[in-house]
């Protein structure tokens, strides 16, 4: 049972000293390790961190002098190359990537017909290792980083306990980036999930639609937020978004932007800190960038890190409107399937979230398959899919994965997968996506 493994999981922690964590740099994974680095803490040991962009047989030989090492958020799927390069290494993985079991201990919700794509992610996975209440925010954060929201099965269980702890809050309101941090104008003006035609971009056009509906930005010297209006003004304000999504003949958005929210009331009030999306989006920012140890920071709550992130935040959200601009212009339909090329224009760090944002500027029939430059010039493919074409039966992480056969590499989640393509094998790649879908 998967409560079993988890606590031999567990078990193995308390048998180590000074693990190493090796951690993945998207939100998901920077939350994990965060989570982890804490809750070993917890039981008085000395773990450090570290963070790659994908766990490859490079990396692996580079962690041979390590003793002892906790990957999470993968590692699942290397097992095998685990135990042959490392041999003499305790280890245990934590991750909720599809896999086959191997001989290394793994904690992963997959192995136990629970999953890990939409009901547990790495870092509720790792809370589940832990069971320590204190830590369900981070478990939290790092679900809704990996867009598992609204929570289902295992997840709502970690919510639950959150909850009763009280270190999270749950309730049906505007789903928004920014609603508790950002200015009135500026929440609008940088919204880029959904991006809201006419408004997303000039801040103008944000201060006018506030006007119509009749909204004060200012109350005294003081720029309101989404979170300091009142009830009324509230519905006022969700109900004139979701007619001007609807006139510009985007229903489907419209219908997106309520749900639930996750606040986090121990975090620092009135910043992204005490909002799970908000705190999720501020990890990306730190992870994408290059800046993972700050984002860690940020989990465990360090002095200074705080600021930094902040300031990468900007830089992300900016290089996000950019993206999805740019997207919005380029994006091809090839038929069975949508398809970016943001090649030179799109860094390969953030080209997976501006696909899945493209579905609030095409149609949510197909997936879509966008590509970017890895720095070394190999090519990054990141595929997106909705949650209704998942129901309907799409894979993306097979779809990848024999797309790529022999070509480059592919894999992970039936909504979102990912991969790294030899530079001229584009062409085929594509050829092969198409008649899979066929
Ligand atoms: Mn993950």
């Amino acid at each position: 049972m998967f409560e079993d493994r988890c606590k031999e999981g567990r078990e193995l922690l308390e048998r180590m000293k000074k693990p190493l964590i090796v951690n993945h740099y998207d939100c998901d994974g920077v939350c994990s390790g965060s989570l982890v680095k804490k809750g070993l803490l917890g039981l008085g040991k000395s773990p450090q961190n570290r963070t790659f962009r994908a766990l490859d047989e490079e990396v692996l030989k580079g962690l041979r002098d390590e003793r002892e090492i906790v990957f999470v958020d993968f590692g699942g799927s290397m097992g095998e190359k685990i135990e042959e390069l490392l041999p003499d290494s305790k280890v245990l993985i934590i991750d909720h990537h599809q896999v086959k079991e191997s001989k290394v201990l793994q904690v992963n919700p997959f192995l136990f017909g629970i999953d890990g794509g939409n009901e547990l992610s790495a870092s509720s996975t790792a809370y589940c290792v832990f069971g320590e209440p204190k830590l369900a925010d981070l478990a939290i954060v790092g679900s809704v980083g990996d867009m598992q929201d609204p929570f289902i099965g295992w997840n709502r269980k970690v919510l639950e306990e959150g909850i009763k702890a009280g270190e999270i809050t749950c309730e049906q309101d505007l789903r928004l980036f920014g609603r508790v941090s950002r200015p009135l104008i500026s929440f609008l003006a940088y919204c880029t999930e959904p991006y809201l035609p006419g408004i997303t971009g000039s801040e103008e056009k944000a201060a006018a639609f506030l006007g119509d509906v009749g909204i004060e930005v200012k109350k005294g010297e003081n720029w309101r937020k989404y979170g300091d209006l009142n009830k009324e003004e509230k519905r006022v304000f969700v109900s004139g978004l979701v007619r001007h999504l609807y006139s510009m003949g985007r229903g489907n958005s419209a219908r997106e932007l309520i749900g639930e929210v996750y606040g986090l009331p121990k975090r620092p009030i009135g910043t992204e800190l005490s909002d799970a999306k908000e705190f999720s989006t501020l990890i990306n920012a730190c992870g994408r960038h290059g800046k993972p140890e700050v984002g860690i920071g940020v989990c465990l709550g360090e002095e200074g890190a705080y600021k930094e992130a902040s300031a990468l935040l900007l830089r992300h959200r900016k290089a996000l409107r950019d993206g999805i601009e740019f997207g919005s212009r380029a994006v091809e339909d090839y038929g069975k399937f949508y398809f970016l090329d943001g090649r030179g224009i799109i860094e390969d760090g953030i080209i997976g979230v501006v696909a899945g944002m493209l579905y609030s500027v095409i149609s949510r029939d197909k997936p879509i398959i966008a590509i970017a430059y890895y720095e070394d010039g190999s090519v990054k493919i990141s595929g997106r899919a909705t949650a209704k074409l998942v129901k309907e039966g799409m894979n993306l992480s097979k779809l990848l994965h024999t797309a790529t056969e022999g070509i480059g590499l592919g894999g992970g989640h039936n909504i979102a997968a990912g991969g790294k393509l030899e530079p001229n094998k584009l062409n085929e790649f594509l050829v092969r996506v198409g008649t899979e879908l066929a």
